[in-house]
């Protein structure tokens, strides 16, 4: 068993901003305990990973000058009992149900290591990745757990605040991504973390991420919860049939620093 996060009563994550903006985030929001289990058990996978095990659900993705490199592993909780637990306790859980309004369940999760050099993720929101699950956008969200400290220099995530309303146009490029023609004149906000810090960003929350440009790698924890508007064994069972077409659109790499066509 791994250490229960603290929900700690003076960092309340800002749900008022989580309605208005599509994103609020939560300050230490897993302890330094529980994040120390969620770090070595990254470090195991890398090490796993690194030594050529076949894993399931490990993903590649462009680097900026050495074509593929192991990216991601998903979903990470059918391989790790670490992940899988951190998914579901109860802090995590409660946290999760305030931004639902009521119970949820774990549909998808993921862990992103981003090693230096390996490429961002253009601009996108998650809701057409998960289209044919039978969800309706206000019934998924994603909780981002920095396992490392992220900023500009190592490819955090960048998110455009007010725009989770509705779907936007896709990209001429890749159709499940979004063509940044639509955000012209709107700016992203980056989303500094600390390690421990939990951002939760509803499904048409449009977003993007930079490369990693620094030395270290830039280690997250995805965890996408759903209220229970459908059945949790048949949604995942169906994400799991979708996941090949979706890891082979989301493989291409983005090496900007913001997307092009924006103010
Ligand atoms: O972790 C990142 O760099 C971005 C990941 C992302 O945007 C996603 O998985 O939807």
């Amino acid at each position: 068993m791994i250490a229960e996060p603290v929900l700690m009563a003076q960092t309340p994550f800002d749900i008022a901003r989580y309605r208005k903006d599509g994103f609020c985030l939560a300050r230490r929001l897993v302890d330094a305990e529980a994040l120390g289990h969620l770090q070595n058990e990254a470090d195991r996978l890398w090490s796993l990973v690194e030594g050529g095990a076949s894993i399931p659900g490990l993903q590649w993705r462009d680097h900026v000058t050495e074509g593929r490199v192991p990216d991601r592993i998903d979903p990470v909780d059918e391989v790790s009992a670490v992940f899988a637990q951190t998914a579901r306790l109860p802090a995590l859980r409660e946290a999760a149900q305030t931004i639902a309004g009521g119970e949820v369940f774990v549909l998808k999760d993921k862990i992103i290591f981003k090693h230096p050099g390996t490429t961002g993720y253009g601009l996108h929101q998650d809701f057409p990745y998960w289209d044919g699950l039978g969800l309706k956008a206000d019934e998924v969200f994603t909780a981002t757990i920095a396992l490392d400290p992220m900023n500009a220099e190592n490819g955090a995530l960048a998110c455009y605040p007010g725009c989770h309303r509705e779907l936007l146009p896709a990209s001429n490029d890749n159709p499940l991504d979004t063509d940044p023609e639509a955000l012209r004149g709107r700016d992203a906000e980056l989303v500094a973390m600390a390690s421990g810090d939990v951002l939760f960003f509803h499904a048409l929350t449009p977003h993007f991420s930079g490369p990693n440009r620094a030395q270290m790698p830039r280690r997250v924890y995805h965890i996408t919860y759903a209220t229970l508007a459908v059945d949790p064994v048949e949604a995942r069972a169906r994400y799991r049939a979708m996941q090949p077409v979706v890891h082979q659109v989301h493989a291409k790499g983005y090496t900007g620093s913001r997307p092009i066509g924006t103010a």
